[in-house]
């Protein structure tokens, strides 16, 4: 049997549970002091402070973490992580005040990194991506969502979606499939957006279920994307074939999307900038999970959501990167933690739970990873830090000294 016994853990800090953390318990996290954490085969078997039981000992690798502090791996519930080019062009346009949703009027922004994606083989974008996760995993990031959107038909979704999947057999970080055939209207339906969203309903989204390319599907829900009612069609049509629907809601405009977030049972709405009170009623209603990404507030220079108010209504708040081409060419978690606490004024209580076990909730995965407790997987990170605070203070650094996954040490 495979063993590691993480030691001299200065501060072990890690929300609990195997479901999302609302309200006031979001910022509840449990506190060990002097800690350590043996993970047998991949599961973590024993976590406590004090003398370090001998047993424990034998036959296993001993990780010294210096006295500082660990946490549970970071999830990154929000990635379009699957994408051909880049789109640095539009940093100029940008400038000269040209909004995002211009560019992808004029056949720029997310129109511009379909051909780029629609060019590249499922090998090629394979290959990128890959290099990106290297990154994260440094960064802490052990588990993360990835979304397809940049085919916009069958084939080159169907490629984005197999990229996913060799890359979960390539490499350690954890990627959980999204189906976001719903990005855009691609160029050559323009004029016949209707034939589109059939072609999404009654070809890709059955393919994707049969072939069991994705656990969900996910809609971008704003004005001159798909409107609220083709969202529910899409979302509905998804649920059909076993797919949980996301929504990309009230990034821009507040057109609906968190409204139909909670009436259809969304499993998280994503982004939020501009969320009206009766979309975050409507969300703590259906038990959805706000996936906040201020990171890409801070890039389009937008206002920032309203998560204290989400917090207040019950509502559960995970934070992610948005890591794509357009409006968050990032995809470092910690900042976005960095960001969460200086504009939401989330605690570094509540951060932690929003990137750890929300984000993990948010996917689906909140009984495997989001938390260090017996029985969860063995993915940890030790921080070159001696506290929480610390972390959430010392902005655009990357703090991760040492990343484990499933017990065995994949970046140091
Ligand atoms: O490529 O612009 N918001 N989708 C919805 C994005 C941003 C990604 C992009
Ligand atoms: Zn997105």
């Amino acid at each position: 049997m495979a063993s590691l016994l993480l030691k001299n853990i200065g501060l072990l800090a890690t929300p609990t549970g195997s479901d999302a953390k609302r309200g006031k318990a979001q910022g509840e996290i449990t506190l060990l002091k002097n800690a350590y954490v043996l993970v047998r085969d991949g599961v973590i078997s024993a976590v406590g402070s004090g003398e370090v039981p001998a047993g424990y000992l034998e036959n296993a690798e001993v990780v010294d973490a210096k006295g500082r502090l660990v946490t549970p791996g970071l999830v990154d519930a929000h990635t379009h992580l699957i994408f051909g080019g880049w789109r640095q062009n539009e940093l100029g346009l940008k400038l000269h005040g040209v909004t995002y949703l211009e560019i992808l009027a004029q056949g720029g922004g997310i129109l511009s990194t379909v051909r780029s994606t629609r060019a590249a083989s499922e090998e090629e974008l394979a290959d990128k991506a890959a290099k990106e996760l290297k990154a994260m995993l440094a960064m802490g990031t052990t588990t993360c969502e990835a979304k397809s959107g940049y085919g916009l038909a069958p084939e080159d979704e169907y490629k984005q979606l197999r990229a996913i999947r060799r890359l979960n057999e390539t490499q350690p970080v954890e990627l959980v499939p999204t189906f976001l055939g719903a990005h855009a209207v691609p160029e050559e339906y323009k004029n016949d957006r209707e034939a589109y969203i059939r072609l999404l309903c009654e070809e890709m989204i059955p393919t994707v279920a049969k072939e069991n390319l994705a656990e969900f599907c996910d809609v971008f829900c704003e004005s001159g994307v798909f409107t609220a009612e083709e969202s529910r069609v899409i979302l509905e049509a998804g649920k059909k074939y076993g797919l949980t629907p996301k929504i990309h809601a009230d990034e821009i405009d507040p057109i609906g999307g968190s409204q139909l977030a909670g009436e259809i049972g969304a499993i998280t709405a994503e982004h939020l900038i501009v969320c009206p009170a009766d979309g975050i009623a409507s969300m703590a209603k259906g038990g959805t999970i706000a996936c906040l990404l201020p990171a890409t507030s801070f890039y389009l220079g937008a206002t920032f959501a309203p998560a204290r108010d989400m917090i207040d209504a019950g509502v559960a708040v995970a934070v992610a990167t948005d890591y794509n081409p357009g409006s968050c060419p990032s995809s470092n978690l910690q900042m976005a933690m960095n960001i969460a606490c200086l504009k939401y004024r989330l605690t570094p209580e509540e951060v932690l739970t929003a990137a750890t076990l929300n984000g993990a909730a948010g996917i689906r995965r909140a009984d495997k990873v989001g938390s260090v407790e017996v029985g969860k997987q063995g993915d940890l990170l030790i921080w070159d830090a001696p506290d929480l605070d610390y972390i959430c203070y010392r902005f655009g650094a990357n703090l991760v000294d040492t990343v484990i996954k499933k017990g065995e040490i994949v970046h140091i």
